[in-house]
């Protein structure tokens, strides 16, 4: 199945940063539509959760505890292509390896702050999504 939604969210370093503006920005700029948003926080729990897929990885528990810290922004986006077209914006894991210009390179601190997630399927965008917006179909 091809969609044409992705999922975000802007990390707790890009809040604290003050970078929701300018991240918002270069996303609309990129031409993604934000189909809905969400200002809020993940308690250890629900990252542990939405992060499940790493758990055996030597960074999880710390990328659990980081990603609980403090606030983040949870948005779906829409746009032709869009779970490849974001990573392409976003930019590499590490923003030392992030190509100049992405979201990454601009904002991101480093290997784990690194200022946004983006999706890397349509069915993980799907998942994504879902695990924080459960009435969709109104988006
Ligand atoms: P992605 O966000 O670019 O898709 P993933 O490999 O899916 O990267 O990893 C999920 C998140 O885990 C990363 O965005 C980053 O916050 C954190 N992470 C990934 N690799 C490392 C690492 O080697 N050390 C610490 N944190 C990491
Ligand atoms: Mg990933």
């Amino acid at each position: 199945m091809t969609t044409n939604r992705t999922f975000t969210m802007i990390k707790p370093d890009g809040v604290q940063n003050g970078h929701i503006g300018a991240i918002l920005d270069h996303i609309t700029k990129a031409g993604f539509r934000i189909v809905a948003m969400k200002y809020t926080s993940l308690t250890t729990t629900a990252a542990g959760k939405f992060y499940e897929v790493h758990k055996e990885r030597p960074f999880y528990k710390d990328l659990v505890n980081y990603m609980s810290s403090g606030p983040i922004v949870a948005a779906i986006l829409e746009k032709d292509n869009a779970v490849e077209d974001f990573r392409k914006i976003i930019g590499a894991t590490d923003p030392s390896k992030a190509d100049a210009g992405t979201i990454r390179a601009l904002y991101a601190k480093s290997i784990e702050a690194n200022a946004v997630h983006g999706s890397d399927s349509d069915e993980n965008a799907a998942i994504e999504g879902n695990f924080y917006f459960s009435q969709l179909e109104r988006y």
